[in-house]
């Protein structure tokens, strides 16, 4: 064997050694790349090496190139090990900091919901709605004007002895119902009108168990050409067969209200006991000529009721401040 060839072999274990070496004891993907191109790259430690082969005769060299391919085998391997070896880690430490722990318990996100009172009227609205009417609304301070007078109650009249009303200091008033917001609508619209008028309503009553200061009145009103009583029972009908959710016992009791004639009072059969639910009658005469509205041409009719009344007959409330105390143990329920 020529020195040479031995000299070269040992370079080439030596090579060997230092690459396992330095490959051990590298730590991170960025080194390992370094390392690989300063040993076996082009300009590499290996084929620096092996440049020497050059002065080998033609029997020697395939023996330095058998050592020379092991030895860049063993690198190589030895590289993809490390290789291996790093993205798995980097594998786990990804792992670790995604881990999401499905046993830690969840965030309390306390979640809204809709009072009592509006999802009674949500409810009102939209069934109405179903039905072609429109929502139309209005202020709540009023003149004696809109509140009373177009309503056929002029300031003699008994039914301004039945409610209370809250006068403000300049003669202007907090309505009392949302007939006033019907009246503005009539004056500004020709029949046919089909319209609900819900909204919040004053009365100075004594605050107890079934009478509140403030309260949420819906009103709906049909002004066309032949509207009749018959068209007015169907449409009660119909909306409380929708807003009870099954075919009640109802009747019509026979009643006063200064805007209305006839008038009657609206009772349901619930749980075997009469309850009455809602106010209504043909539009008074005397209404609809305070509004230009010919009544040898039109006529129409209207009905009313008190959000509350229905929200506690509907969800068997007994107490009417319940409704305006926000006490969650209560509005959970619902
Ligand atoms: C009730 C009864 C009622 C009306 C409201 C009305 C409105 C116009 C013309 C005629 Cl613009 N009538 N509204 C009619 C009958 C009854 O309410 O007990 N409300 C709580």
């Amino acid at each position: 064997m020529g020195i040479l060839l031995g000299e070269l072999q040992t370079q080439l274990q030596e090579l060997q050694a230092a690459a396992i070496q330095a490959i051990d004891g590298c730590n991170n993907l960025e080194d390992l790349e370094k390392l690989r191109v300063e040993y076996l790259g082009k300009k590499g430690q290996l084929p620096q090496i092996l440049r020497g082969m050059g002065q080998l005769s033609a029997e020697e060299r395939p023996a330095i190139g058998l050592v020379s391919n092991q030895v860049k085998d063993i690198i190589q391997n030895s590289l993809d090990q490390q290789k291996e070896t790093f993205l798995a880690a980097q594998i786990q430490a990804q792992l670790a900091a995604e881990t999401i722990d499905v046993t830690m318990p969840g965030v309390y996100v306390p979640l809204g919901r809709v009072h009592p009172l509006n999802g009674i009227i949500d409810r009102a609205i939209d069934i109405f709605v179903g039905l072609g009417y429109t929502v139309a609304t209005g202020p709540e301070m009023e003149t004696d004007y809109y509140n009373f007078e177009a309503l056929n109650t002029p300031a003699d009249h008994p039914a301004r002895d039945m409610q209370d009303t809250f006068y403000l200091p300049d003669g202007n008033l907090l309505r009392t119902h949302t007939s006033a917001v019907q009246i503005h609508y009539l004056e500004e619209n020709e029949p046919p009108i089909r319209i609900i008028a819900p909204g919040r309503c004053y009365r100075r009553d004594t605050v107890d168990a079934t009478h509140s200061a403030v309260f949420h009145q819906i009103e709906i009103l049909a002004v066309d050409q032949a509207l009749t009583f018959t068209d007015l029972k169907g449409t009660i009908k119909e909306f409380l067969l929708q807003m009870f959710g099954m075919d009640l016992p109802i009747r019509f009791r026979a009643s006063y209200f200064p805007f209305t004639e006839p008038s009657a009072e609206v009772d349901v059969q619930w749980q075997g006991k009469w309850l009455e639910v809602m106010g209504c009658g043909m539009v008074d005469p005397n209404v609809l000529t305070k509004v230009g509205c010919d009544p040898e041409i039109y006529s129409g009719f209207a009905a009313g009721f008190g959000a509350e009344r229905l929200a506690m007959v509907l969800h068997e409330i007994d107490d009417i401040r319940r409704l305006y105390t926000s006490d969650l143990r209560f509005l959970h329920q619902f």
